[in-house]
This record gives structure tokens, C-alpha cells and sequence, in this order.
């Protein structure tokens, strides 16, 4: 018993430092998915949490598949009523935050897919961050939000 308790505190110190690590250099993705459209739909809206884990605002600039002729971000603004999809330069994350892209506010607008596309199909999206962070995300299509 004697003996495992250093073993079992250096594997708790090399867990805990590994995590700060990367806590240091990350954005935390969850959530991600993307809407379930009808078979000839020309674009798909793709949705996610994005947790800014640095210490720095994080400044998503583009989002790219190879699953879609081409990602845009947009962002649905409501006037008088109205919803409208406007395109958006990037998509601002403020550090230690979370920013929740969602139906009716910010989403990355997938255009013609290649394949369609169902429910329980994943996609591969990836994420160009101004400070240089690129990294693919796994985006499952579903007709609801995930849970
Ligand atoms: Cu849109």
C-alpha cells in the first residue's frame, strides 16, 4: 500500500500537468452537428460549442470540408421580425469563454454537399483560428441538437 501512493501521485501531477497543458493551447469543441436537410437542400447549417480555453480571445476565420463545395460563417440576425443569414468576416471567441454557434444565431453554412447527407453521418469540418490553431472537427448530422 506504502509503495503505490508515490506511483499513484505522480500519475495524478503528470495527468494534471498534461491537462494544463493543453488547456493552455486549446479550444474545446462540443456539440457539433449538423442539421439534417432535405436530400436536394444546397446548404446544411452546421452548429457547435466553441470554449476558448486560452488566454487570449480566439478569432475563428474560416472553416473548410472536403464534404462541401465550400463553408461560410454566417450569422441570422432578427429585424422587425425578420430573420436574415448575413455572412460574417469571423466569429470572436473572448478567452476562458464559451460561444454557442446555434439556430438562429451563429453557424457555419455548408454549401452543396458532395453526398447527401443523414442523420448518424458524420462530416469533417475543419477550424482556421487567427492565431494560427487549425484543427478538424467531427460534426454528426442529426435532426435535432445533441443532447
Ligand atoms: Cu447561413
Amino acid at each position: 500500500m506504502k509503495l503505490s501512493i508515490p506511483i499513484i501521485l505522480g500519475l495524478m501531477m503528470s495527468f494534471s500537468s498534461a491537462q494544463m497543458n493543453a488547456a493552455e493551447s486549446k479550444i474545446n469543441v462540443s456539440h457539433a452537428w449538423v442539421k439534417e436537410a432535405p436530400p436536394n437542400a444546397e446548404a446544411l447549417a452546421g452548429y457547435m460549442d466553441l470554449q476558448n480555453q486560452t488566454l487570449q480571445t480566439q478569432t475563428l476565420l474560416r472553416a473548410s470540408s472536403a464534404d462541401f463545395k465550400s463553408v461560410m460563417l454566417h450569422q441570422t440576425v432578427t429585424k422587425g421580425g425578420m430573420a436574415h443569414m448575413n455572412h460574417t468576416p469571423l466569429i470572436e471567441i473572448k478567452a476562458g469563454s464559451t460561444l454557442q454557434l446555434i439556430p438562429g444565431g451563429y453557424h457555419l453554412m455548408l454549401m452543396n454537399p458532395k453526398k447527401p447527407l443523414r442523420q448518424g453521418d458524420q462530416v469533417q469540418i475543419t477550424l482556421e483560428f487567427q492565431s494560427g490553431l487549425v484543427f478538424p472537427v467531427i460534426f454528426r448530422v442529426s435532426k435535432a441538437p445533441p443532447k
